[in-house]
């Protein structure tokens, strides 16, 4: 008998749905558990094997868990909103609706061919208008609060209203980037839109101008990821950094607690310590230098306030308030031309090692608050306008980037810590002894940065100062395809939010989803929507992709709550993800906004955790291997040689084509090549290239007069799967040919679930052939009705319970590809020991039930189980079973080994020692001979001397 998968997939599939076998419901009774999937974005590609890997090790937990007794929340969902779809718009006319729906169905079917346990009545699609009603809603929360630096929480606006009311900008604990300072006189005094702009430096999601990527050529902003080295991805043409109003999340109000909260969770020391470095807490000094001849100072902040007294210049980032104010005359033409060339560029592009001298002389002077000395003040792109306050007091002798300038610009170099005890150090390296710094001499640089910090503050010319490198993050996109902002302005432009009633404030239809004039959305063309009430007009902005991912794991929960994004009941119960996996690439973004949006519902009292995600284990890449052959460049008709003769040319002089790996012989081996076959596919693959040469270190020639055994080798190397090299696998596909269980088994057999690894088809036999095996250990069973009501043997229950024991450890550590080779060890040995034990196949087979669903299922059936698999218990191992009472003698004729006898504990000396010379694997070695001696060391050898 064969194992049909085709029809056993089917047959299963159908019944899931029909029997709610994967339905999850909110019973209380039972202990949760919450295992989550990054949800996808819905690309037009659909998967490819890759994707899948994080989703069946979180399928193979839920399933065992669920086993366990555990309500187990497993759901998924789609990130529907966002660029590609409107791209993809632009080009056919689609709506991006359709094309989002079309992609998500493909998804979904995808997911159910691999068998992952999803109950798709939870699902969760950030573009519907059910679910964005609650991002707005939770928008307008976030609108509607501030964050209380004294409870170290958010709280109403109202109370920083009543607070502005009662005593001004007097004793505020208000966190912001904006200082404010008025008497509660002056706040009654203030106009609506006054009142607006000093509440916006204090709520959660504010307006403020920000800087946008503008595209002149286009007429249109550009999302960082559209930007490719400066220009932009389509078409290539320039972009710079404009100011324009925008949206932003005072997530820097939370980066303490975002820092100091990572301790408690089980992530991966390497996941906390890209958030750490992202948050970037620096501990310094903000230092005030007078500038000479205006009623001003620069404000400086500083993590090394020891080195004050070798400061030779100031620098102010270009965007700075006072660069207008303090370039002299004689110096106006060269700064402003500076000015313009600076806003072509990036930041990263700025703080580049290789670009940062660059600079002006603005004219001015300041006055160091220690010495007196006149110090010049200049104008740098490597000082950034959004860190620390935008000016930097330089120290060219301990900074390295100070140094590069100031070599540059012939400013001096004024050492001043000592650091000839620590040869190996490096200037910056904290550490040395103070010298040439009048109070601070002879200090080291800890006990300095202390003196130094207590003078400043003492002469009030600073303060200490925490600084993170974070920044609030931009909120807004010039685009459609997102969530609108709940919100309008008045006639006097101040900014109010929508009755919550009005939710969800839906997306206009419109006719064209391209990018509108002067950097708007589409959508202010619309009229109606925009003015849709005198005196009252919308944001024509919307909310960026992060903003329906921030939150989504709540609606799992309680996903058709009309009247909250989810009940108390619901988020009480299942609190917080228990088990999250993704990749990556979410490192600091969304896992980032994620933890901020959660702490700050948290403060509000929506939900009943401080952080969403307890534990979380990052899948690692799928990779695919490139083949590519080489062709000379410039060549006339095209010229592929060989990849072994590489050698002969200059690197310049060739180009590697990404061929198809279906046309490649010996894929991913060192033998891999096109043979003459592979070459006729790739000349009518692309045919560019069908009258090309194909040239060997033996023969030349074109398509048509290649010998029959010609080989042209292909260069191979292991890298991204992606539809640029021809080398995507379709899970699809390897699921028609394997089936489900095959490919689910194979993905977690291929390494350890964090690690990348390269996906090779050839290595999939060994999986199939193991479910082929464990199929006709069924057969056996089914054949042997006699035995199937009698006790199992305890070799049996031996080889059973060992796998049990192993694989149950191995799930819990997240370790699968060594439960798979458990498994099949398993198998082997019961198959060896011609197992036909119903009760031991029946244990095995809820076993293997979370990695293997549908055979299991199947065999459940078969051995006349009513109900499904997936309902059944975990088996739990037995320790009594796993005692062993026969010992293993390796036995050697003439000291060789010629054989492993396993012998029961309770035989004696003296008939292990008869029994041995009759053995059938002995006999042969010993018959004919005179047995001399015979060696036995109890419970260890036995040698027989001929
Ligand atoms: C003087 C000094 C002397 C500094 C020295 C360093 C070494 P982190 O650790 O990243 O917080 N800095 C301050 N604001 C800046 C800005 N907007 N753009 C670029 N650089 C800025 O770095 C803090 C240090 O980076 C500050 O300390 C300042 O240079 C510089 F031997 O001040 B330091």
């Amino acid at each position: 008998m064969e194992f049909k998968h085709h029809e056993v997939e089917e047959k299963w599939k159908a019944y899931w749905i029909q029997h709610g076998t994967n339905k999850v419901d909110n019973d209380y009774s039972k202990p949760k558990y919450y295992i989550l999937d990054m949800f996808p974005y819905p690309s037009g590609s659909g998967l490819h094997v890759g994707h899948p890997l994080g989703y069946i090790a979180s399928d193979i937990l839920a399933r065992y868990w669920k086993m366990k007794g555990y309500n187990v929340l497993h759901p998924m969902g789609f990130d529907a909103f966002g660029l590609p779809a409107e791209q993809y718009a632009i080009q056919t006319g689609m709506h991006p609706r359709v094309s989002t729906e079309l992609n998500i169905d493909r998804y979904r079917k995808q997911l159910n061919n691999i068998g992952i346990n999803y109950d798709w009545s939870r699902e969760v699609i950030t573009s519907d208008p059910n679910y964005y009603k609650w991002t707005q809603w939770i928008f307008i929360q976030l609108f509607k609060s501030y964050y209380c630096t004294k409870d170290q929480k958010a709280k109403p606006i109202e109370q920083l209203i009543s607070h502005f009311e009662k005593w001004g900008s007097e004793s505020l604990n208000a966190f912001t980037n904006e200082p404010v300072q008025f008497t509660a006189n002056d706040w009654k005094n203030k106009s609506n839109k006054e009142k607006d702009d000093v509440l916006m430096n204090f709520r959660l999601v504010y307006r403020k101008k920000g800087f946008v990527n503008w595209c002149e050529a286009l007429g249109t902003v550009l999302a960082n990821d559209e930007i490719k080295d400066g220009v932009s991805e389509r078409g290539g043409h320039p972009v710079e950094k404009k100011p324009m109003m925008q949206w932003a999340m005072r997530i820097t109000a939370y980066a303490e607690r975002l820092l100091a909260d990572l301790d408690h969770l089980q992530w991966s020391d390497s996941l906390k310590a890209m958030q750490r470095n992202w948050i970037g807490k620096s501990v310094g000094a903000q230092v005030h230098f007078q500038v000479e001849h205006l009623n001003d100072s620069i404000e400086v902040f500083t993590t090394r306030p020891d080195t004050i007294f070798g400061v030779s210049f100031l620098v102010l980032a270009p965007e700075h308030e006072l660069v207008k104010r303090i370039t002299f005359t004689e110096q106006h033409d060269e700064v402003e031309q500076y000015l313009v060339s600076v806003t072509k560029k990036t930041d990263l592009e700025r703080l580049a090692e290789t670009k940062i001298v660059n600079g002006v002389f603005s004219g001015s002077y300041c006055i160091h608050p220690f010495s007196g000395k006149r110090i010049p003040i200049w104008i740098a792109e490597y000082v950034l306008i959004d860190y620390g306050s935008g000016a930097i007091m330089a120290v060219p002798s301990h900074d390295l980037r100070d140094q590069a300038f100031a070599l540059k610009f012939g400013l001096p170099l004024l050492p001043v810590v000592d650091q000839s005890e620590f040869p190996n150090a490096s200037p910056e390296e904290k550490m040395g002894i103070i010298i040439n710094s009048d109070f601070l001499n002879q200090m080291n640089v800890a006990e300095a940065i202390d003196a130094a910090i207590l003078q400043i503050e003492a002469k009030k010319i600073g303060n200490r100062k925490l600084q993170y490198r974070m920044r609030d993050a931009n909120f807004s996109r010039q685009r459609y395809w997102g969530e609108p902002f709940p919100v309008y302005f008045d006639s006097e432009s101040v900014c109010h939010t929508i009755d919550e009633s009005e939710l969800p404030l839906t997306l206009p239809e419109i006719e064209t989803i391209k990018p509108g004039t002067n950097g708007k959305s589409p959508i202010a063309d619309c009229d109606e929507w925009v003015n849709y009430s005198p005196n009252k007009m919308r944001e024509t902005d919307t909310m960026p992709g992060y903003a329906g991912s921030s939150w989504y794991f709540l609606r799992y929960m309680d996903p058709h709550n009309q009247q909250a994004f989810a009940s108390k009941e619901a988020l009480n119960y299942w609190q917080d993800v228990d088990f999250y996996i993704g990749g990556t690439e979410h490192a600091v973004g969304h896992l980032m906004y994620s933890r901020f949006w959660h702490k700050f519902l948290y403060d509000s009292g929506y939900v009943p955790t401080n952080e969403p995600f307890k534990k979380l284990v990052n899948q690692g890449m799928i990779q695919g291997v490139i083949e590519s052959i080489c062709l000379i460049k410039d060549s006339h008709p095209p010229h592929f040689i060989s990849s072994d003769m590489c050698s002969e040319f200059e690197m310049d002089q060739l180009a590697f084509i990404p061929v198809h790996v279906d046309f490649v012989s010996n894929y991913g081996s060192p033998d891999s090549h096109l043979s003459v076959e592979g070459i006729h596919k790739f000349c009518s693959w692309l045919s560019d290239y069908k009258d090309a040469i194909f040239q060997n270190t033996s023969f030349q020639g074109n398509q048509n007069v290649l010998p029959s055994d010609f080989k042209l080798s292909t260069k191979s190397e292991v890298g991204k799967m992606s539809k640029r090299y021809h080398n995507v696998v379709n899970p699809d596909d390897v699921v028609d040919m394997y089936g489900a269980d095959v490919f689910r088994m194979y993905e977690m057999f291929l390494g350890p679930l964090e690690d990348s690894k390269p996906w090779d088809t050839k290595g999939i036999t060994g999986v199939s052939g193991f479910i082929k095996k464990y199929f006709s250990l069924v057969e056996t069973v089914m054949q042997n009705n006699h035995s199937n009501s009698s006790d199992p043997n305890k070799e049996e229950l031996m080889v059973l319970h060992t796998c049990i024991k192993k694989v149950s450890a191995d799930i819990e550590q997240v370790s699968f590809n060594t439960s798979v080779s458990a498994f099949m060890i398993c198998v082997n040995e019961l198959r060896r020991l011609n197992c036909s034990n119903k009760q031991i196949l029946k244990t095995l087979n809820d076993l293997l039930a979370p990695f293997a669903p549908f055979i299991t299922e199947e065999v459940n059936a078969m051995l006349g189980e009513q109900s499904s698999v997936h309902h059944s218990s975990y088996p739990i191992a037995n320790e009594a079973y796993l005692i062993r009472d026969t010992t293993m003698y390796p036995v050697s004729v003439n000291g060789k080994k010629r054989y492993e006898w396993t012998v029961s504990k309770s035989i004696s000396d003296d008939e292990l020692k008869q029994q041995v010379l009759v053995l059938e694997e002995i006999k042969k070695w010993i018959e004919g001979h005179e047995i001399k001696k015979l060696i036995f060391v109890p419970g260890r050898a036995i040698n027989i001397v001929i």
